[in-house]
């Protein structure tokens, strides 16, 4: 059996550290939620894809921010849409 010593700088929070600067760094999170979730209810779902196709057919996708341009390219069209089934249907 191999033991492995801990390296001498082993910090017993590293994971922890490590989390808490990737949340920090997330500019998803910063933005209000999950790329995808526009009712904002944690699962991404057909729920999402309505609400996202009345708002590019609306016009109106201010209220949504960045969390409905699933593609990052600044506008919504059915680019996002694709964009958004395609991550439902991966699960
Ligand atoms: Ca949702
Ligand atoms: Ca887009």
């Amino acid at each position: 059996m191999m033991v492995y010593d801990l390296p001498s700088d082993y910090e017993p929070n590293y994971l922890n550290n490590q989390i808490q600067a990737a949340l920090d760094d997330c500019a998803e999170c910063s933005s209000g939620g999950l790329s995808g979730d526009l009712n904002g209810d944690w699962a991404i779902n057909v729920l999402d894809v309505v609400l996202l196709a009345g708002c590019i057919l609306n016009e109106d996708c201010d209220q949504f921010r960045n969390v409905g341009d699933l593609n990052g390219d600044g506008v919504y069209n059915v680019l996002d849409i694709v964009a958004l089934v395609n991550i439902i249907l991966e699960g």
